[in-house]
């Protein structure tokens, strides 16, 4: 299993994260990282591990559902050596232009073969109880990645608009919803627009695809009847975050030992997990 990733990330590559708020690399991990998070991520919800944010949409009259799950590092030791010790982190480092990063969470999403059931139009940051630029997700494919399959699509540019969409979940959480902010809109109703630029990709398993937390993203209904869709999506922590604990945003297993306003440095809730004085 490959510990650096195994394609350099460009100058182009940072520009192009910066700029659009997402970039898409290509074969990052290697195969024996992808057959093992596969084996992980598919065992994890058959034997139904895990008991923070498990969630389940699946739209009435489908058997078919989209599966999700949260920190499966706190309950497995396969996340836990994937967060640990995948190229992730340094790949998240590379494009914040970090020295170090400091893990956040986790969280898998399976989209059966068949299910209908969106990802809703969001951007992740209204969430998180953190504000700050440097908090990246690596959605690092674990099947085969296509428009037929759901594959993810990105409003480039967005995080840039200095917006603050109100949070929605995949099973629409109420605990989330806060009447005062301003609803994303859904994007899929506004492809023929000329001011915006959607991005997608094709993917196969190892690609990973990298977003800003700011970055407006969804995906459609999985139409391919055989094939389900699997991906993890990593989060970690720069240098220009703070602790932001507002109300409406996703608890933790575990609180961290910080006040409001100060750069989250609790190494037991938010471990450093990459430094580039060790890592080269
Ligand atoms: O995989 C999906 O459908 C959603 C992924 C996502 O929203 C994320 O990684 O932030």
């Amino acid at each position: 299993m490959n510990r650096k990733p195994l394609n350099k990330i460009s100058d182009e590559d940072i520009a192009t994260y910066n700029d659009k708020g997402v970039v898409c690399l290509r074969q990052m991990f290697d195969k024996d990282w992808v057959d093992r998070m596969h084996a992980a991520s598919f065992g994890y919800m058959d034997q139904d591990k895990g008991n923070h944010r498990k969630r389940e949409a699946r739209i009435p009259g489908e058997d078919a559902r989209f599966y999700i799950n949260t920190f499966m590092s706190h309950y497995d030791s396969e996340f836990l050596d994937f967060r640990n010790n995948s190229p992730a982190a340094e790949i998240g480092a590379t494009l914040m232009g970090a020295d170090r990063v400091r893990y956040w969470y986790e969280q898998m999403f399976i989209k059966d073969a068949g299910t209908s059931a969106p990802t809703q139009w969001h951007h992740d940051l209204p969430f998180w109880p953190f504000l700050g630029e440097d908090l990246v997700s690596i959605w690092v494919a674990l099947t085969p990645v296509s428009d037929e399959t759901s594959g993810l699509q990105y409003v480039a540019g967005s995080h840039k608009w200095d917006k603050f969409y109100c949070p929605v979940t995949p099973d629409e959480d109420p605990a989330f919803s806060d009447p005062d902010m301003e609803a994303c809109p859904d994007f899929s109703e506004r492809k023929g627009d000329q001011d915006l630029e959607f991005l997608s990709w094709d993917m196969e398993p190892g690609d990973c695809i990298c977003h800003h937390p700011l970055t407006v993203h969804g995906a459609g209904a999985n139409t391919s009847p055989t094939t389900a869709r699997a991906a993890i999506s990593i989060r970690y922590l720069g240098n220009d975050v703070t602790w932001d604990p507002r109300p409406n945003v996703m608890k933790l297993p575990e609180a961290p030992d910080l006040e409001q306003g100060v750069y989250p440095n609790d190494d037991k809730v938010f471990p450093i997990v990459w430094e580039r004085a060790s890592a080269s």
